[in-house]
């Protein structure tokens, strides 16, 4: 039987278990990629484990999150990155060289390879043909120190993509119309892969943007064929020797299957608070715009910013909006810099901000109250802008452009020709962004400023858990309700005790003061609970306020990993109406904890208040199991070998 290219990868880099979906397996990581954010604590994880050099056969430490530097903390970090990396032979790429996603697609990404970041966004190397996962940063610490990557055999989807784009609608409105059809939680145990006649008429760029928001789609990964155009795409970058073909053969069969005709997507909207509440830009209506925000690992290629700057040439941003750029790299920034098309950006009175997030992860550029801000990026959760009452819509570049134009939110197709940017021949390729690791490692002394805290590591789990319900919440709570994110948090992100104060409380603003003066104890959640971004601090703050197991409706995929990893109980009802048998303050018991998860998939949790039994599940490997007891995934390695 033929195979489909998930699977030609996955075998080719399968370490242990069967290709069968929903069995554990185990993989072989070519790559690495950390970014600062997650990257301090993935490399304090890393230290711990006492492996000289890493494993891996490349390993990038990105600096794009914590650029605003306005206290000593972010500086600091890069300092204690900087210095790690290039004591255990890791790439630096430093500040200002670009997003992470987009240098690493651009100038390490590899059709074939199996790529590991602590990022959620890593399927962004999906569009060149790459198995590319995010994962906690513990997980990806593991695999620089040469273990495999575990996860669940996911099912297949394959996306068969037919026709062509019409005029003025772009890649970004394709998943957006995917995130209409599937929702945040329709790609949870699969991988996305596209096939079909359409994928030639799109560039490796634009496959990108797909890939990289199939993240919203709570997707493992997303991915594409390696052809014609992966070629074009490699040799442009200067590493045509990269390429390989990779397809899927002729009789590859899937788990599931779907169909979408390019010509039929028009442009397109997500609006407040959810990358899947989608709707046609025409249908929106013409909705005044206060700020105009275009960049984010989505949507900040050359080709996406050349676009861009052939809209705005000549013309004015509308008096009543602000209007910021950040290009997604060194390389884009310097190509429109030396082709003119930087001057007609900031011309047309456009803010150019550094190549960095920026204000995707609300590191500046918070929107006036009430605002209506749209954003080139991939999430509108609740709060992540920075401003709670902004309204943020996701757009694509070109929708972004005229409406920044025109002051309202407006289908481009409105407004005339379409710009035509085609792939450059050569992309200016000048790599001395990126710092290789030291000859001499030794002579590197690693620098650990006063922001850098010791994290958080649970105990073996024995006898009973209990503890009160804290806080229940809905469905659909991002990991950015767990461990909120902005200019004022972020450079806080390798000092656990201080974001444990702002745990949850997008949710509830008293919950870190309840969690501390109950010592700890339950949350109950609905369906997809923790999606979005990777980031382990919706464990680890947890853990450290005493937080010993969440019953949820359903879990996401990497939120799941960092529970399990932290040692904390991912528990999910056996039958969802028992959600409305457990309430806030309930007291529970589990008793003999260990026993009971050694004993079967099934747990009985005793709600004392109510007097009943709730039975609930984790369906999870044995070797996961054995974490949980072991009180996380670092106890474990410490015991065990590590694959
Ligand atoms: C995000 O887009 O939410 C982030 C910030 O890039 C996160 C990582 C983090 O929280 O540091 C992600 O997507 O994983
Ligand atoms: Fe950065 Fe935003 Fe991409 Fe996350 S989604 S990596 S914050 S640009």
């Amino acid at each position: 039987m033929g195979k489909n290219i998930t699977q030609k990868i996955i075998e080719s880099h399968l370490v242990s278990g069967e290709m069968i979906p929903g069995k554990e397996i185990a993989i072989r990581i070519d790559q690495t990629l950390t970014q600062d954010s997650t990257g301090t604590m993935a490399y304090l994880q890393f230290e711990a484990m006492n492996v000289p050099k890493v494993k891996t056969k490349l390993s990038v430490a990105y600096i794009d999150h914590n650029t605003l530097q306005q206290g000593f903390e972010n500086a600091d970090d890069h300092k204690y990155i900087q210095t790690v990396a290039s004591r255990h032979g890791i790439y630096f790429s430093r500040p200002g060289n670009g997003i992470c996603h987009q240098v690493h697609l651009e100038r390490f990404a590899r059709p074939g390879w199996t790529l590991l970041g602590s990022d959620s966004h890593t399927p962004t190397g999906g569009g060149i043909g790459m198995l590319a996962i995010g994962a906690g940063g513990l997980d990806v610490a593991v695999a620089m120190a040469g273990g495999p990557y575990y996860l669940t055999m996911p099912k297949v989807c394959r996306i068969l993509l037919k026709g062509k784009l019409q005029p003025w609608v772009s890649a970004k409105d394709v998943i957006l119309k995917i995130l209409q059809m599937l929702s945040v939680k329709g790609g949870v145990g699969r991988v996305i892969e596209y096939a079909g006649p359409g994928v030639a008429s799109l560039t490796v760029p634009e496959r990108a943007t797909i890939t990289n928001m199939g993240a919203e789609l709570g997707a493992t990964t997303s991915i594409f064929p390696s052809d014609e155009n992966t070629r074009i795409f490699l040799k442009a970058q200067g590493r045509e020797e990269m390429w390989i073909p990779l397809e899927a053969d002729p009789d590859a069969e899937y788990d599931e299957e779907l169909e979408l005709d390019l010509s039929t997507i028009e442009p397109l909207v997500a609006k407040p608070h959810s990358p899947d509440n989608v709707e046609s830009v025409s249908k929106t209506g013409k909705i005044k715009v206060d700020q105009v925000a275009i960049g984010s690992c989505t949507n900040s290629s050359y080709l996406d910013l050349m676009k861009v700057a052939r809209i705005l040439k000549g013309k004015t941003v509308h008096p009543n909006v602000s209007l910021v750029i950040a290009p997604g790299s060194k390389q884009v920034y310097t190509m429109l810099a030396k082709n003119g098309a930087l001057a007609d950006l900031i011309d047309a009175g456009a803010r150019i901000l550094e190549s960095a997030c920026g204000p995707c992860i609300g590191m500046g550029q918070a929107p006036a109250t009430d605002a209506v801000s749209l954003r080139t990026f991939n999430r509108n959760f609740y709060g992540r802008s920075g401003t709670a009452s902004a309204k943020v819509y996701l757009v694509s570049p070109e929708t972004a452009a005229v409406s920044a134009i025109t002051g309202v939110l407006t289908d481009p197709r409105e407004y005339g020709e379409p710009p035509v940017i085609e792939l450059p021949e050569y992309f200016m390729v000048h790599d001395n962004g990126i710092i290789p690791p030291a000859e001499d490692p030794d002579k590197v002394e690693v620098v650990r400023g006063p922001n850098i805290k010791p994290f958080p590591v649970n105990k073996e789990m024995k006898g009973s858990v209990d503890g009160k319900v804290l806080l229940k919440m809905e469905d659909n709570i991002t990991t950015d309700h767990i461990m909120p994110s902005n200019a004022k948090l972020l450079p806080y992100r390798s000092n656990i005790p201080y974001l444990s104060d702002y745990c949850l409380t997008p949710v509830d603003a008293g919950f870190p003061q309840k969690a501390r003066e109950n010592g700890g104890g339950f949350l109950v959640a609905g369906h997809n609970y923790g999606q979005g971004s990777s980031r382990e601090h919706a464990a680890l703050v947890p853990l450290y306020l005493g937080i010993r197991g969440v019953i949820a409706k359903s879990f996401a995929r990497i939120h799941r990993a960092n529970l399990i990893n932290s040692g904390i109980l991912p528990l999910t009802f056996v039958n969802e109406e028992d959600y409305g048998k457990i309430d806030t303050d309930d007291a529970l018991v589990i008793e003999n904890c260990a026993e009971q998860i050694k004993s079967g998939n099934r747990i009985v949790v005793r709600n004392l208040t109510r007097g009943c039994d709730i039975v609930v599940e984790m369906d999870i490997s044995e070797r996961l199991k054995d974490i949980i007891i072991a009180g996380g995934l670092l106890n474990y390695t410490s015991k065990n070998a590590l694959g």
